[in-house]
């Protein structure tokens, strides 16, 4: 079946053009300029809105471990979230747990996805523990199974922390192999001398999350992961969620010097800020507990992060999406932050709150979907099956209507959370329709998708290997 996406802006990371799309099945076959298109093809009549590729979220974390509890969405309830909120694809995170085979996480992954998701994915991996039989399965990954990319954590002791032996390890393996490492740059062991002093003192709200985690503790991360990178042969390196002004100038050196070295913030840090939300009285400032931290307000991290998208010191906005709901799973650490599952779930929001960015001229058209389609897609070995619209990629694609508006609300969303870190926001447009490989699963705020159509997608290496 042909279909003909008629009388939009199409907006893509070169800029914006009026053009009508065909698809034929599941693939985009051709662009046309206005009024150039054959007559025979079903119209979706995209007038007055902006036709972008469906957006990429990089870093989602369905139904992880963590903290004595799960993340709350599952890959059903997670995907079909993202899918409404204009994301058509998703990167989750397989965990190989302390001991465990790396493959055997795998596979665990792959069971919980498989068959419930909405919408594409595909996984990175998280190692939980570098060792030489873990260093060989990176190998088979990247050769046999499409995860091209692995996580590793400098912070979390006794959970998901790596030393920095055996990082350079990973690094070393993933500069032979093409692969990306991905870090999370928090100086662990030191933020867990803060922590037990902050208790120590009585010091037990969620504040204390923001404050026993200062930015010079990721800062410091963030450039001893970049030298580590640098004696690995300048492996490709991939700072997640950067939250602080110091851990970017540290990025943003390193780029200067012609360095592989990559970066990508949240919405959360764009936004949100550790006095408004974190500080919000009693226990309330537990639904913003997320690592890294949410930074002060009287910083200029929120302005430098916006910076950095604009000059592509941060090359991409990813959620972070790990909800934990406040009931039963926040409140396990009442009395105690150390205690409060780490994560925000905001994966049906990106795509809007992104947006705003451009209403607020802080960002071009082009930049936004840049940042949340484009640059995810190339770098994570999706591109250009995703991530674009030009003959030959999936047919992903949004309309996003610039008139519309959004009200974000537990009352309304869809991610399987009792709150929501965005309560009462209102932006500046509004996801209008949907299209997944052709079909189309979300318009006028009427869902027709169904769990089990999203389909694993096996990636290859970065389209920015030096
Ligand atoms: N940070 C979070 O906030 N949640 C899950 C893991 C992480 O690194
Ligand atoms: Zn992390
Ligand atoms: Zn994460």
């Amino acid at each position: 079946m042909t279909t003909l996406i008629k009388g939009g802006t199409v907006v893509g990371p070169t800029g914006a053009t009026r053009a009508d799309v065909l698809i034929d099945g599941e693939t985009v076959t051709a662009l046309f300029a206005p009024g150039q298109a054959p007559d025979g093809p079903e119209i979706i009549d995209a007038t007055g809105k902006y036709v972008i590729p469906g957006a990429v979220d990089a870093h989602t974390h369905m139904e992880l471990p963590f903290g004595g509890t799960h993340a709350s969405d599952t890959f059903d309830t997670g995907t079909r979230a993202a899918a409404i909120g204009g994301t058509t694809t998703i990167i989750d995170f397989a965990v190989q747990r302390y001991g465990e085979v790396v493959q055997d996480g795998l596979a665990a992954w792959h069971g919980k996805a498989e068959g419930n998701c909405h919408i594409d994915y595909a996984f990175h991996m998280i190692l939980g523990g570098v060792g030489d039989e873990s260093l060989k399965a990176m190998d088979q990954l990247v050769a046999s199974e499409g995860i091209s990319s692995f996580k590793l954590f400098m912070a979390y002791p006794g959970v998901f922390y790596s030393d920095d032996g055996q990082i350079l390890r990973a690094m070393q393996k993933a500069r032979d192999n093409g692969a990306m490492i991905m870090m999370h740059a928090e100086n662990g062991p030191a933020i867990d001398v803060l922590v037990k002093q902050a208790l120590e003192r009585g010091e037990t709200d969620p504040i204390h999350h923001g404050l026993t985690r200062p930015q010079e503790l990721e800062a410091e991360a963030t450039s001893r992961a970049i030298w580590l990178a640098s004696v690995a042969a300048d492996c490709p390196l991939y700072i997640v969620h950067l939250s602080a002004s110091k851990a970017l100038e540290q990025v943003a050196h390193a780029r200067d010097r012609g360095r592989n070295v990559f970066a990508e913030t949240c919405p959360q840090y764009l936004y949100l800020t550790l006095e408004d939300q974190l500080g919000a009285p009693g226990f309330e400032g537990a639904k913003w507990v997320c690592s890294t931290p949410l930074r002060s307000r009287h910083e200029t991290h929120r302005a430098d992060l916006w910076q950095g998208l604009r000059t592509n010191d941060l090359s991409v906005v990813s959620t972070d999406h790990c909800p934990f709901c406040f009931k039963d799973q926040k409140e396990l650490g009442r009395g105690d932050f150390s205690r409060i599952p780490n994560g925000i779930g905001g994966v049906e929001h990106r795509v809007d709150l992104l947006y705003q960015g451009v209403v607020d001229g802080k960002l071009s058209l082009a930049r936004w979907v840049e940042t949340i389609a484009t640059t995810p897609a190339r770098m994570f070995g999706l591109y250009p099956r995703k991530g674009v619209i030009q003959p030959g990629s999936d047919a992903d694609i949004v309309l996003y209507d610039p008139n519309g508006r959004t009200r974000i609300s537990v009352e309304t969303h869809h991610m399987n959370m009792d709150h929501s870190a965005w309560e009462g926001w209102e932006i500046d447009g509004r996801v209008d329709t949907v299209i997944a490989r052709g079909e189309v699963i979300a318009s006028g705020g009427e869902y027709t998708g169904r769990a089990g159509r999203g389909r694993y997608l096996k990636r290859g290496l970065s389209d920015y290997l030096i």
